[in-house]
């Protein structure tokens, strides 16, 4: 692949649109530049490649594709099911799933997919068998009326959100947490880690129809082996959602025990964090799941997206060369870096490390809040997100940690001697940050003190730290 072509493409297509809409245009040539000078540490985010990028660029746009491959409700869809059934393929053989959908938009998207697949499998209803028609549209007002009954509200065993767990995985702010009866297992307040025998116990008590593991925010491996034996002791499904780490998955670095796919009844993911495909998401099931999680749509998603299932097959056709598996282990390898840059100057880290590609720091010990922290350090062009601690005093707005991960830095080539400098300014702009106060003199949870010479200072210094390791070298927009 020639570095010109990425240019010429880049360049043509920023071409065409500025010639309707400059600003537009303006707006993704300027995200490239930011992207290109800030030290981008938010651990869901990644650089898809150029190819990737493209294949979302056309007019796979244009086309509606509702149905799967093969029996599809519009016309027409014979290029589509190219594309779907070779991001499907590229996803079985990747994760070595029975069966791959990969129609869902975004990581919400596929866990309501498997939730319905769960309920619509595992729930004895006469109305809902009734539902599992592929004529949805055939259903009575009082059929449904008669399902919501039925279906009752179902329980849900998933990891608290404090403790690193996600809001689709049965709380309140999210359907699921409507849709399901939700508890949560946390973590070991001494450790932060996962206690199994807890798990068992909760599980043991609640009698979940859905066990879910999977996390946005707990820095180590999850034995996948133990969570199934306890679902399989209480006869409940055993889902997981591996968004974040499903890099590490298809790279390999997480095997055996740590590996989902061969554990659980159903797996969700998205696939642009540690995958690096384009922003969307996708499911892997068992096969006594597969019909219903390809009814995803119509029954719970909008028409697919070709053009990103197109980026998909393409992202995925990426992770099976075997140069991924590398840039795998560099993931956890610079985590563990940063990690211990961090706990050498000083810093507290949630489980005191890292085995995946996140590290959470505890900043209550620099007397910050994640809101605080979080801005002081976007000030210092370092690009981080708050995020809840174990038993978080500050509640999941102000937070007390900072959520940092290293697949993108890894993506643009740096190594652990990056993640110790990295480490270094994250350190200084949180030791000279300090908490601010309101107009009436109280202590404030949101406004800090960081002297503006110094965040730019910090700014440059990652700048330069960044020059050697250019983003996108095959594309100059100039
Ligand atoms: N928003 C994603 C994250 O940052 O972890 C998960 O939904």
């Amino acid at each position: 692949m020639s570095r010109n072509a990425e240019s010429t493409a880049f360049r043509s297509a920023l071409e065409v649109i500025r010639a309707v809409e400059p600003r537009v245009a303006d707006a993704i040539g300027a995200e490239l530049t930011d992207q290109r000078e800030s030290l981008k540490l938010i651990a869901s985010e990644n650089y898809a490649s150029p190819a990737t990028l493209l294949a979302m660029g056309n007019w796979f746009s244009d086309k509606y594709a509702e149905g799967t491959v093969g029996r599809r409700f519009y016309a027409g869809c014979q290029n589509v099911d190219t594309v779907e059934a070779l991001a499907a393929e590229h996803a079985r053989e990747l994760f070595g799933a029975p069966h791959a959908y990969v129609q869902p938009h975004s990581g919400i998207d596929a866990n309501l997919v498997a939730f319905w697949a769960v309920l619509a499998d595992r729930v004895e209803s006469p109305a809902l068998k009734k539902a599992q028609v592929r004529q949805v549209n055939d259903l009575t007002e009082a059929d449904w009326f008669a399902l919501r009954r039925e279906l009752g509200n179902q329980r849900m065993l998933g990891m608290s959100l404090d403790a690193g767990g996600h809001l689709t995985h049965g709380f309140r702010p999210n359907i699921s947490g409507k849709m399901f009866d939700q508890r949560s297992y946390g973590t070991d307040p001494a450790t932060g880690l996962i206690d199994y025998d807890r798990v068992a116990e909760a599980a043991r008590e609640f009698k979940p129809l859905i066990l879910v593991g999977g996390y946005s925010a707990y820095p180590r491996k999850v034995n996948f082996r133990i969570l199934r034996e306890i679902a399989d002791s209480v006869g409940a499904t055993f889902m997981v959602d591996m968004a974040h780490f499903a890099g590490l998955v298809a790279g390999k670095v997480f095997t055996g025990d740590f590996d989902p796919v061969p554990h659980a009844h159903i797996v969700t993911t998205t696939t642009h964090k540690s995958l690096r495909g384009p922003r969307g998401g996708m499911v892997l099931c068992q096969p006594e799941l597969a019909d219903q999680v390809d009814r995803g749509c119509p029954m719970v998603l909008g028409g697919p997206l070709p053009h990103v299932m197109a980026a998909k097959a393409v992202a995925l056709a990426e992770a099976r060369r075997p140069d991924f598996a590398d840039y795998a282990q560099r993931i956890v390898d610079n985590a563990q870096a940063l990690a211990e840059g961090l706990l050498s100057r000083g810093a507290t880290l949630v489980t005191g490390g890292t085995d995946n590609h996140l590290v959470l720091i505890d900043v209550s010990g620099y007397e910050l809040t994640g809101r605080q922290a979080e801005q002081a350090l976007l000030d210092s062009g370092i690009v981080t997100n708050r995020n809840s601690v174990p038993q978080d005093p500050n509640g999941a707005w102000y937070t007390s940690g900072i959520r940092i991960g290293t697949p993108a830095l890894t993506t643009r080539g740096l190594g652990a001697a990056e993640m110790d400098q990295t480490a270094e300014l994250i350190h200084t702009v949180l030791t000279q940050t300090t908490a601010g106060a309101n107009a009436d003199g109280t202590p404030s949870k949101a406004k800090y003190n960081l002297d503006a010479g110094l965040a730019d200072k910090v700014a440059r210094q990652a700048t330069d730290l960044l020059a050697t390791y250019p983003l996108y070298p095959g594309i100059d927009l100039t």
